[in-house]
């Protein structure tokens, strides 16, 4: 396995320098943030922003994310062009030596939670997600950091009434469409492809979701059979619903070589749709840690892994979920693991 870091490029206050005085780091995990979805990203940005982390003595051989645009994934207004501009940053970022693509096919909302800063009984803050609080919520007025900020409540509106009306097998065909568009291309450029899951694990808002549960995960496989469409496996985002066996399906797709990309972070499970983000250490949360790295070991998982989402720690002031501290201990407690099973097995 490759350990890595999310970097949210240069005005990210967790520098580069940082990022490399943690033990184990190999690369980060970053993407183009000025680029609107569905454009071409400029090559000489592209090549500034690996020349720079390369510079910092770190890797850049996974991106995160090339966003999927709504028009992609409801295949109306500018869908064919928009597919021309992300085959196009394939092969642009296969260029600098990207080897991995995270994207996801998320319906207008990213990772939703019902509160950034919950405070923990140690004092830390957490990302949280209540089912009754979410409920409550209104989706067109909604936020969160990683999302698309750009759309208009009256445009939110129109694309929930879209999804719906597309519904779950609609969706269903427009990411295989999109799949067989854009995987030859990857395969080209030396580059595996790695959906994200949706996060939560259920469909929000009435609207559906896919990558949520080992059957439709399944099914995404076999939408285009080939290792250049693979998953991210985030523990987090399938393991928010107590429904999911996170150890037997992480064991499953690293067998079949299905995982690119694995983000690894532990949630407490309050009931089958809430849940609190937790520290990495197995004991804080409702995932095995051990179990999951052993499982992932046991395959001869050669892919890359990055610590997810931290707790806010030690007054840290940073980007929900990403802060330097508590996502730096989860990366040495990551490949604490890693070495112990390592060691273990060559005695
Ligand atoms: C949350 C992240 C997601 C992820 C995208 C991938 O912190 O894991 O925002 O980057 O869903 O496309």
């Amino acid at each position: 396995m490759k350990m890595t870091f999310r970097w949210y490029g240069y005005d990210d206050k967790n520098t580069l320098s940082y990022i490399r005085q943690i033990p184990g780091m190999t690369g980060v995990v970053t993407a183009l943030y000025n680029v609107k979805v569905g454009e071409v990203w400029p090559m000489e940005d592209i090549q500034k922003l690996a020349d720079t982390v390369h510079a910092a003595g770190l890797e850049m051989e996974v991106i995160e994310s090339v966003p999927v645009s709504e028009d992609i994934k409801l295949r109306k207004g500018d869908y064919l062009r928009h597919i021309e501009s992300f085959k196009e940053n394939i092969r642009r970022l296969g260029k600098v030596g990207v080897k991995c693509i995270c994207y996801n096919f998320m319906p207008i909302f990213d990772w939703t939670r019902s509160q950034l800063d919950h405070i923990n009984k140690d004092g830390s803050k957490s990302l949280v997600y209540y089912e009754e609080d979410v409920a409550k919520m209104d989706p067109t007025k909604l936020t969160l950091p990683g999302w698309d900020a750009s759309y208009k409540p009256e445009e939110v509106k129109g694309l929930i009434k879209q999804y719906q009306s597309l519904g779950e097998e609609g969706l269903w065909n427009n990411l295989k469409l999109f799949l067989e568009a854009i995987i030859p291309v990857a395969k080209e450029a030396g580059i595996r492809m790695a959906i994200h899951p949706d996060d939560p694990a259920w469909p929000i808002f009435g609207i559906p979701r896919l990558i949520i549960n080992e059957k439709n995960t399944d099914r995404f496989l076999s939408l285009v059979d080939d290792p250049a469409n693979s998953l991210t496996f985030c523990t987090g985002s399938f393991g928010s619903s107590p429904s999911n066996d996170i150890v037997k399906m992480i064991s499953k797709y690293a067998k079949m070589g299905r995982i690119a990309f694995a983000h690894i972070r532990n949630v407490r499970q309050l009931g089958p749709h809430s849940f609190e983000e937790a520290a990495h250490y197995s004991k804080d949360g409702s995932l095995d840690m051990v179990a999951i790295v052993k499982a992932l070991f046991d395959a001869g998982y050669e892919g890359y892994i990055r610590p997810d989402h931290g707790r806010m720690i030690w007054d840290e002031q940073a980007k929900p979920g990403y802060g330097l501290y508590d996502r730096a201990l989860g990366a040495m407690y990551i490949t604490g693991i890693w070495e112990t099973l390592d060691k273990v097995d060559k005695k």
